[in-house]
């Protein structure tokens, strides 16, 4: 039966580079702290209290999806901008884009009973127009629960991101993500994948998901609507610019504020509307304050 590559948390991104590249995914072992692991479980736990199920096949009618992690929990905050992750994925899309940006944030749990997803590609999204010869996306699944072959660890095709768009796997050529709570899945946008039959009666499976993507796509999850504004103000500046709240190149993502009078946020990078959010409702009282200053 196929296998998925495991490399310690003391891998280096050429490492995981080399096994993602060969492979088109990679399990790195304990890179979280238990006591991180709880946090966030402890953070997620009022989000999948509430059991709402996905609505097809797809999205599995016994499968919780929680999203807007960035903005609902800081545990999350942390997770999205793992250092070992980010250096990753950087270096992996590095030669498709100028940077990356946070693409997608979910926790899914994968209740006893649900079937398995069929497996897809998750590049599949952009419609298909994107030209092959771009890899689009470094994806990463955080294990919060242990991920077993029979509680819904996460199927793999290793190698598929290099077949022909048409070849489907056997049966051995699926790999299953089992991993401990703490490691992490890293995969391909172009490595055919998809979440695991849950046959236990049990135990839920449930892992945070964190996808980067090139700068200069859309981003499957809207990040400036599961993370507006007054949650993105809270967030660090290095945060706030993966998930979009900066430019993805000289002038991509720019914005002009409507409301503001004064022309100085006229075409400017989105990290100029948190300095000014400081001016403006920190230190200024009254409209004409903010006029004046606004001016200066
Ligand atoms: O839950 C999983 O293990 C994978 C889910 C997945 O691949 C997806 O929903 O696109
Ligand atoms: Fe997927």
């Amino acid at each position: 039966m196929a296998t998925i590559e495991h490399l310690s948390a003391d891998a280096t991104t050429d490492a995981i580079v080399e096994v993602l590249e060969r492979d088109g995914a990679v399990i790195i072992d304990g890179l979280m702290a238990s006591d991180e692991v709880a946090h966030l479980n402890e953070d997620l736990a009022p989000f999948l209290s509430k059991e709402v199920y996905g609505r097809d096949e797809f999205t599995g009618y016994k499968t919780q999806r929680i999203g807007a992690l960035v903005a609902r929990s800081q545990a999350c905050q942390d997770v999205a901008v793992n250092p070992l992750m980010l250096a990753s994925a950087r270096q992996y899309l590095a030669q498709f884009c100028d940077d990356i940006q946070l693409h997608f944030t979910s926790a899914v749990a994968i209740a006893p009973g649900e079937s398995a997803q069929i497996l897809h590609r998750d590049r599949g999204i952009w419609g298909g127009y994107l030209p092959r010869r771009v890899e689009p996306l470094f994806s990463t699944i955080w294990a919060i629960t242990p991920f077993t072959q029979e509680n819904g660890a996460t199927q793999v095709v290793p190698g598929s991101h290099l077949w022909d768009k048409d070849r489907l796997p056997e049966p051995h050529e699926i790999a299953y993500a089992e991993m401990a709570p703490g490691s992490v899945l890293c995969y391909t946008g172009t490595v055919l994948h998809g979440g695991g039959a849950n046959a236990t009666t049990d135990q839920v499976r449930t892992g945070v998901f964190m996808h980067y993507a090139l700068s200069w796509l859309r981003q499957e999850e809207n990040q400036y609507l599961s993370c507006p504004p007054h949650h993105a103000s809270k967030l660090s500046p290095e945060l706030r610019a993966l998930i979009g709240y900066s430019k993805g190149g000289y002038v991509l993502g720019f914005y002009s504020d409507p409301d503001d009078d004064s022309a100085r946020h006229e075409s400017v990078s989105p990290e100029n509307m948190f300095s000014q959010r400081t001016e403006r409702f920190g230190a200024i009282e009254g409209a004409d304050h903010v006029v004046s200053s606004s001016m200066k």
